[in-house]
């Protein structure tokens, strides 16, 4: 059967881990067009041992494809997904624009597979540091059930994007050169510095990027009575999102049990043992598809809690990946289709 897919975005730090994903699992589509801003079209991308040339994205570059994977950020994605989704071709969304509409499955494969049934035209695939947190939530909320969770984030910063990749790396040549950097992506310095300040503040002092974290978790678990607190935090990491993250439940589940039950997870990898010096870390996690978990201890704070350190690559499973996850088990669903478009 003839699938002609697009990726929105596809010169961009999403963009490109998308085309090198739908290569590496042998995605089977008969053709793949490369869609970006008119700043790129006529770039060459390479693929499958030979490349794509960019095309410039317009209202009408949906009429010959089934799918189309968009990473080219949110006013691209408000736009452009409904024009795809009218034209009978299936949007997967990385940006936050329609994640939290009622109307639109947000998908974790591992988590929530069976949400895709409901699409009409726009999947939206969640913000990165809520899918590395969620893969390995939901076998623990399975067990012992979830009441309460505090997670802190050490974000990389490809997560910005590419303009922010090339910061970091500037800026680090510069300051071995004894030149105090001008930051222009982050409102401060990034190289040897912490940010406290992920995506915009709110009206009730979070972030944005904290907010997304509690009601996307809440959505893709299809639980709201689960609570959650976010601090994320930009650090000068390239690739690899960290998270530590403190789970209350309401049934007891100890470090020893959180162990088996992690490492029967699908997409899960326990590496944990402090003895070794073994633990996940983003230079490990990078280039990755697992999810890696460890330094699994009792909260000796209260009756039933678990800290847990998760990592994972946030271009891969936090974002390029999850969405070609999505792809293929609409595939395998037959549900690359749009009966009812939003
Ligand atoms: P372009 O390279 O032509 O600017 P990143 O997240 O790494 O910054 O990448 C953003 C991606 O989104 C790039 O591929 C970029 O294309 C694309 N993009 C940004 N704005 C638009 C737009 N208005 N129309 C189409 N693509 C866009
Ligand atoms: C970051 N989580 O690391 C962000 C990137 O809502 O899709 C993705 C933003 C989003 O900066």
């Amino acid at each position: 059967r003839e699938l002609r897919i697009g990726v929105v975005g596809a010169t961009g730090a999403v963009g490109r881990e998308i085309l090198k994903i739908l290569e590496q699992r042998e995605f089977p589509a008969t053709t793949v067009k490369a869609l970006a801003s008119s700043r790129s079209a006529g770039q060459e991308l390479p693929f499958k041992g030979g490349h794509l040339v960019v095309e410039e994205l317009d209202e009408n570059s949906f009429n010959d494809l089934d799918l189309a994977l968009f990473s080219a950020g949110g006013s691209t994605s408000e736009k452009f997904a409904p024009i795809a989704a009218r034209s009978g071709c299936v949007v997967v969304d990385n940006s936050s624009a329609w994640r939290m509409d009622p109307e639109v499955p947000l998908v974790v494969p591992e988590v929530n597979p069976d949400d895709l049934s409901r699409h009409r035209g726009i999947i939206a695939n969640p913000n990165c540091s809520t899918i590395q947190m969620v893969v390995v939530l939901k076998p623990l909320h399975d067990a012992g059930k979830i009441k309460r969770v505090v997670v802190s984030t050490y974000q990389a910063v490809s997560g910005t994007g590419q303009k922010a990749i090339k910061e970091l790396e500037s800026q680090v040549r510069q300051m071995f050169n004894m030149q105090e950097p001008e930051p222009e992506v982050y409102p401060h310095r990034i190289a040897f510095n912490c940010l406290p300040h992920i995506d915009v503040f709110l009206d009730n002092d979070y972030t944005k990027e904290e907010m997304k974290m509690v009601l996307e978790t809440q959505k893709i678990m299809g639980d709201e009575t689960i609570r959650l607190t976010a601090t994320t935090v930009r650090v000068p990491v390239f690739y690899g999102h960290s998270e530590s993250v403190n789970v209350e439940t309401e049934k007891k589940i100890t470090s020893a049990e959180a162990r088996v039950i992690l490492s029967q997870a699908p997409g899960v990898q326990v590496l944990d043992n402090p003895r070794e010096k073994i633990y996940p870390m983003p230079i490990h996690a990078a280039g990755e598809d697992l999810t890696f978990v460890g330094r699994i201890r009792e909260d000796e704070s209260i009756p039933n809690g678990l800290n847990l350190w998760i990592v994972a690559d946030n271009l891969r499973k936090g974002a390029a990946l999850n969405a070609v996850q999505i792809a293929e088990v609409l595939l395998d669903r037959d549900l690359i289709r749009v009966d009812d478009a939003l």
